[in-house]
């Protein structure tokens, strides 16, 4: 038996790196059975066939864990988001921090695809908003280079996953950190307004020693699963750092008597957005709720 990372999986192969080679592995039966799917990023134990091949036989303890996109043991996640082509999306960024937070991944924004941008004031208060949070926030083109230095600074020795949208500049961003990668990049459909899906699977890529960034394919969906709707709070750092004022110990934050939330949104201490989109996505947790029942 011996033991590696799986750096890729496609097509019900893992491919599993163990310091020399890549194998192509399969996952014994049995993790289906247990209901555990292996994870890009999972350190495993494996029976060797010949040189290339092998089968998983076991899945280690995971240190992180996330499942939109599918990755395993990352220390933080870029969350990848251009400035146009498509347009920024705050209520799919939000919703992807709730992943990311429910996982207790840090998060790092990047705003790709500046040089498209004619005046950037409009979205600095937004960016400040995040800022403010604790996420920082990169303003990158991949095609001036401007910003790559500054996304390398917070890879570095690391293990990151990038993800957002199809079209946002993912592939591109990682050919710019490191252009032997040559990962594939496509046009925009304009006639849509958004991305191909080019990045079809999860891949763990070496950037450079320590470094490894997980290319990952664009998310159309983020669906929440079976979250709890009191868990979605929690999911986010301007409600959560306010929940301790709020009266009521189960203040789900809505219209609540004594609520410390909406005052904040009132005031202009929470971004209002932020607040939207909470409030749309407990709605949906309820509802999911109550379909399970
Ligand atoms: N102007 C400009 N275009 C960019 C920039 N970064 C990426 N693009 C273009 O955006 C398009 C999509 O880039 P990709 O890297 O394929 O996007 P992706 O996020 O990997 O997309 P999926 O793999 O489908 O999830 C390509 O045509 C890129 O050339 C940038 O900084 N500026
Ligand atoms: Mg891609
Ligand atoms: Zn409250």
């Amino acid at each position: 038996m011996q033991e590696g990372v799986i750096v890729k999986a496609l097509s019900g192969f893992y491919y599993v790196e163990d310091g020399q080679t890549v194998r192509m592995c399969r996952a014994r039966g049995v993790f289906k059975k247990k209901g555990i799917t292996p994870l890009v990023g999972d350190h495993v134990t494996f029976s060797p066939i010949g040189s290339r091949e092998g089968i998983i036989e076991d899945v280690h303890a995971r240190r992180v864990e996330l499942m939109r996109p599918p990755i395993a043991n990352v220390d933080q996640a870029l969350l990848v988001f251009s400035v146009k082509e498509p347009e920024l999306n705050l209520w799919l960024l939000d919703r992807i921090l709730v992943h990311t937070e429910r996982a207790g991944l840090p998060g790092v924004i990047v705003l790709t695809k500046v040089d498209l941008l004619a005046d950037r004031e409009t979205f600095g208060p937004c960016a400040a908003a995040y800022e403010r949070l604790g996420y920082p926030v990169v303003w990158v083109s991949s095609r001036t280079g401007e910003g790559i230095e500054e996304v390398r600074a917070h890879i570095q020795g690391k293990i990151s996953v990038v993800t957002g949208q199809s079209g946002v500049g993912k592939s591109t961003l990682l050919n710019a950190l490191s252009p032997e990668l040559q990962l594939k990049s496509a046009e925009i459909s304009h006639k849509l307004g958004r991305g191909r899906h080019t990045t079809r699977h999860v891949e763990l890529l070496r950037i450079a020693n320590q470094t490894y960034v997980a290319d990952t394919p664009g998310f159309s969906q983020l669906e929440f699963g079976e979250m709890e709707p009191e868990e979605l709070a929690d999911c986010f750092r301007d409600i959560r750092q306010l929940r301790p004022q709020c009266q009521y110990r189960g203040c789900l934050h809505e219209a609540e008597e004594g609520c410390a939330v909406r005052p904040a949104v009132e005031e202009g201490r929470m971004a209002a957005w932020r607040y939207e989109n909470y409030l749309e996505f407990l709605a949906e947790l309820k509802d999911n709720k109550e379909r399970r029942f």
